[in-house]
Order: structure tokens, then sequence, then C-alpha cells
């Protein structure tokens, strides 16, 4: 408080603030808080203050939001004004982090077709799981999506309505029980999404798995900077204004709350991060922390064929005379302009094979714990902060709106100084990839220009071509049902396939549960547990549904499912797409899926069984 006093010593513009402090409602904290900020030249955060007794409800939610983002931050808000003021100032003289830099080839490995390298990186990848811990970035608004409600919440198919966190839960669940150990899952929240995703998770009681298995992390809203020498931006005279760091953030929490720490001490050599709304993810994972292993990759990017112009960064080895090279993910609002400057003139345009030059970042990456550990320990979780304000003047001091500093999850191997591996693993796009991010009106016009919709139908349409495509790979006969629009998006209508992570967590668990048999047109299958099929026939039209408990397994043979009782796509019409009555998550894609009455068998006792031709199930 001392310190305070003589700060406060010769600013008449402060004299409201000082009354204040005498008058006690400015805690020791805060008023420690406010002698680092005056410090740092932030004197307009307490000029003019209302004497005593006024509006102190505001001055005290003003004094608790500064320090709560004082707290939030490593080194606290001065610390994160002097990093703005380097980055601003940079800004200001119109550097360009890219400059002088040549993008190249990064080291790849092309996992886009099953085969035998498919299948090494796979198993190498399993038992790496095993030594594994998934991290789930969820602190994201979905603004584009428009959806009111936690992502994390939405379900990835509505045949059975699988939410996107029960879907990621259920394939760490499966892999605990196979592997023998307790995978953990730590998921970024943000103001927006925390309350609801614990709800969620308390609700469904972890959706299986162990409460111990689970840490929440929540990212805090940063300050926004009003001009170039970093004041802090104000709305009236006690509302500070606050916006997302971005999802960056994750790596902060991760050295902050020591988790990454204690992962570390408890065994875990990889961290798999995930998005929220990617439902494919785990189709690749595996197959891509096997990759890592193989091939010594301390950071490992998942990556599909980039098509030109979409909202995925592009992955390239940047190369710079006299510097070591450095493969990274240039953000998609910064590639066209490197690529015209070097090596495409015409800037991001499709190469022979149709893709954009470099291969797209989806932000699904492979981390090795080690060399990360290194990286958070010296940089305190900071991870490559970056501004970007719109100026309004033509000196670059004053801004249009104001900035905040940002960080993306990416953007790690920015610091690693000590020769670390970078590579990336593409994958087909649809196997690896399929995100729920826009609402259907924008995700029509982007199919109508060429590009992937990203939306809640496409999301699902992928999901069950997933499936499909693991039956192919087993060698199941397998014939798509014709394909229509549904609000301009593309949706195949079957067969749809849902193959739990119980049923299989690998290519190779496909191939050894299904043996022949064939699938075809608007038809369904869904398998969960231990259940192999042998010969199974499932029609156009037919749906198949079979359950096995854990502990319970199910032997189904020469088995031809009757036709004519499916599950039902069912097109919402235009007074149900916007009526409250129907679900927002059925909006968001425009359509349901009504079960008709679907074939559903359930081996719920322990022990080995068969399903009989009559339908029955029998002791083995
Ligand atoms: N997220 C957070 O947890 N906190 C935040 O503050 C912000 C986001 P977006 P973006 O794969 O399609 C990224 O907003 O940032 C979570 C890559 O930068 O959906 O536009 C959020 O909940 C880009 O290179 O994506 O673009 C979600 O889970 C490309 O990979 C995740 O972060 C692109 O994703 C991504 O947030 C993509």
């Amino acid at each position: 408080m001392m310190n305070l006093i003589a700060q406060l010593n010769g600013h008449p513009e402060l004299a409201g603030f000082s009354a204040n402090c005498e008058a006690g409602i400015v805690s020791p904290a805060h008023a420690n808080l406010a002698a680092a900020l005056l410090g740092v030249g932030q004197h307009h955060l307490y000029a003019g203050w209302d004497a005593p007794a006024v509006r102190d409800p505001e001055k005290q939610e003003f004094l608790a939001t500064l320090l709560t983002a004082h707290r939030a931050y490593p080194g606290g808000l001065p610390a994160y004004i002097r990093n703005a003021r380097i980055l601003l100032a940079e800004a200001s003289a119109g550097g360009n982090p890219f400059d002088g830099c040549t993008p190249a080839q990064p080291d790849l490995v092309d996992l886009s077709g099953f085969g035998a390298a498919y299948d090494a990186a796979e198993a190498a990848g399993l038992k790496c799981f095993a030594e594994s811990a998934v991290v789930l970035v969820a602190g994201g608004l979905g603004e584009r999506l428009g959806y009111h409600g936690i992502k994390l919440d939405i379900p990835v198919e509505v045949a059975e309505k699988t939410s996107y966190l029960a879907h990621f839960a259920a394939v760490i669940g499966a892999a605990s029980q196979r592997l023998g150990r307790k995978i953990p899952l730590i998921i970024m929240t943000s103001r927006e999404t925390d309350e609801g995703t614990r709800s969620t998770l308390a609700d469904h009681h972890h959706f299986g798995l162990d409460a111990s298995q689970v840490t929440i992390l929540c990212q805090e809203l940063v300050p926004a900077l009003s001009d170039i020498a970093g004041h802090l931006a104000m709305d009236g005279k006690y509302h500070l204004v606050l916006k997302p760091h971005g999802h960056g953030d994750i790596h902060m929490l991760l050295q902050t709350s020591g988790t990454a720490k204690r992962l570390a001490a408890s065994g875990v050599r990889y961290l798999l991060f995930v998005q929220d709304t990617n439902g494919q993810a785990f189709n690749a994972a595996l197959a891509a922390i096997g990759v890592s292993e193989l091939h010594g990759y301390d950071f490992n990017s998942i990556a599909v064929n980039r098509i030109p112009g979409e909202a995925v960064g592009g992955i390239a080895k940047l190369e710079k005379p006299g510097a070591a090279s450095l493969t990274l993910n240039v953000e998609y609002n910064q590639l066209d302009p490197l690529l015209r400057a070097t090596v495409s003139p015409e800037g991001d345009v499709p190469d022979s094979r149709g893709f954009s030059l470099f291969p797209g970042n989806i932000n699904l990456l492979v981390i090795r714990l080690a060399p990360y550990l290194r990286v958070l320990e010296s940089s305190g979780g900071i991870i490559a902060e970056f501004v970007n304000p719109k100026f309004s003047d033509p000196a670059r001091t004053q801004f249009k709106k104001p900035a905040r500093l940002e960080t993306m999850m990416q953007d790690l191997p920015k610091l690693f100084v000590s020769g670390e591996n970078v590579g990336v693993t593409v994958f087909d796009r649809t196997w690896c990839f399929s995100a729920c991010k826009n609402a259907l009106a924008d995700a029509a016009d982007k199919v109508r220009a060429g590009g992937p919709p990203e939306s809640a139908s496409s999301a699902e349409n992928d999901f069950y071509l997933a499936g499909r495509a693991k039956l192919r790979a087993a060698g199941m006969g397998v014939s798509d049902a014709a394909g229509l629009h549904i609000q301009g998006i593309p949706v195949t209508v079957g067969p749809r396939v849902i193959l739990r992570p119980s049923f299989a967590l690998t290519l190779a668990d496909v191939r050894e549960r299904i043996r022949g048999g064939s699938i075809s047109g608007a038809s369904t299958l869904i398998l969960d547990g231990d259940i192999r099929l042998e010969n199974v026939t499932v029609p156009e039209g037919a749906a198949l549904v079979i359950s096995a408990r854990p502990g319970a397994s199910l032997q189904v043979k020469d088995l031809v499912v009757p036709s004519g009782r499916s599950f039902e796509l069912q097109v919402l019409t235009s007074s149900e797409m916007s009526s409250a009555e129907v679900p927002e998550y059925l909006r968001i894609r425009g359509y349901r899926i009504a079960d008709c009455g679907a074939r559903r068998y359930v081996a719920d006792i322990p022990g080995k069984w068969v399903l009989a031709a009559n339908g029955a199930i029998e002791p083995a």
C-alpha cells in the first residue's frame, strides 16, 4: 500500500482512486496490482474515480477483473503489457514474420492410403497410446457455427445421438481398458464453455471414464489494447475490454497448472492434441503417434491435402539464409501473400493434383512430452504470441478497434531451438478431418465455391464414410447409396456405419472381427463391444444394431438382415428449420434420422454367445 500511495502523489486525476484506497474499497492485493500497473504507465485505469460509496460494486468488479487477468498470465499484467509493447512496435513498423523465408516441403510421411506402412504405424501407435494423454481444446465459441451451447455436446451422429465428448471419451475408455492404463484426458475450457463442460461431464458420469482421468483447465480472457503504447482498453470508467487469447493458451495452462509435469511424472511420453468437433481425429491418431515413435518426431502435425483458399493453415519448411530451417504452420490469412512473394507468384492456387502446394494443418498434433516440457519451462508457457492491430492513422499508432495478444497451439515449433525433430503425417482428408464449424448457409456457399463445407451434416456424413472405409479395409462388400443435397450440402444416405471404439480401435481390429459379408444402400450397421461378424448381409433398407456388454462376446454368422425396417433420414421442413421445438443440433444439419424399427441384438451377460438364425442369443 505504501508503494501505491507514493505513486499516487502528484497525480490529481488519481485523487478519487486514492480516496477509495483510504476508505478500504481497494484490498491489499488490488493495491499491489495497481502499483504495478501504474509502474507500467496504466494511469488511465484509475483516473477520475468517483468518491467512496459512489458506484462501489462496479469498482469492485473492475478490480476483480484486473486481478483475474493478472493471475492468469505468467508474470502478470505488467509482463503482458511489456510483451504487447514489443509486438506492437514490430507491427507498427510493418514487420513481416516471414520476411526472407522461402517455403519448402516439410519432412513428411504419407499415410493417405492403407497398407503395410499404415498398419506398422498403427500397431506402434497403439502400444504408445498407453503412454499418452489426450488434450482436447474446447474453449472456442463456435461463432461460425452459431450453435447455442457447448460444441462438445453436439451429436457427431444423430442415428444414436453420440456427442463429440461421448465419442472422444469412448475411445479413451476403450483404449484404457485394452491397454490397462487410465489414459488421461485434459480439456481446455473457457469462460463460455467451462460450466457447460463440467455439467455435461457430471450429468454423464464422465462418460464412463474415471473422474481422476479427467483434468479441466479453464483459459481466461486477456485485456484488449487500445494503442501502440499498450494502454489497456476501457469501455467506460470501470469496464475493462477483454478478448480471447487463442488456443495456444493450452500450452500456458499445461505449464502454469503443473499438469505437464504431473503427466511426465506419471509416465506419459506423448500428448495428442485434438479439436472439439473433429469426429475423425481418432481414425488417424494412433497411426500418427506410431509415426512419431518410428520417425523420432518431437512434433508431428497430422495434415491433409489442402484445398486452396480454405480456412486451414499450410505447413511448410521455412528456409532463410543464415538461419536454421523451421517447419511451421503458415496460417490461412498469411499463406497467400507468402506464396506470392516466393514460390508461387499466382498465390494460393491448385497444383497439378488440384491441391494447395503445402499440406493443410488441422490442429491434430502429436507432441513428445520431454522436449515439450523443456520449451514450457523456458517460455513459461507463452508460445509465440502475436498481435494483429488494424491501424487507423498513417503513423500507425492508433487502432480502429482494440487489439489483443493472441497465441495459436500449432506455433510451438517456433520455440524449438535445440534441434527438435518436426514432421508432418498426411492422411486422407475425410479419414482424419471433418469438423463441424460452419452454419448451413455458409457451408453451402463453401460447397458452391468448390471447398469443403465443414458443417454438422458433412461431419456426420464423413463419420459414416470412415465406418464404410473400415469395412472395406476388412474385405466386406460395401456399396454406397445415392447422394442428395440437403440445404446445399452433399449427403450420402448410407450405409451408415458406426463401429464403436469398444468394437475396434484399429484397422487391424476391424479386420480381425469382420469376415466377408456385404452392406449396401440406405442401410445402417452399428457395432458396440466384442462382436465378430462372419458373412453377414445388411441389404438396402435394413438396419442391424448389435451390442455386447463388457465381458460378453458375440459371434454372428451367415445372417441376412431383413430389409424394410431401418433408420430413415427425414429432411426438416422449412417451418421445422425455424422452429424452436426442433432441437438445434438437428437444425444445424437440416434433417433427423428416425429409428423405424431397426433390428437390435444385445448380449448383456458375460460369456461367449452366438446369434442363432432365429435371432436368439445362445451360448457358444
Ligand atoms: N479454441 C480454444 O480452445 N480456445 C480459443 O481461444 C480458441 C479456440 P477454431 P481456427 O483445423 O479448421 C485452427 O476457431 O483458430 C479451440 C487452426 O489455426 O475452430 O480458425 C476450439 O474450441 C487452423 O490452422 O479454429 O483455426 C477448437 O477446438 C486450422 O487447423 C480449436 O481451438 C483450423 O483450426 C480450433 O478453433 C482447422
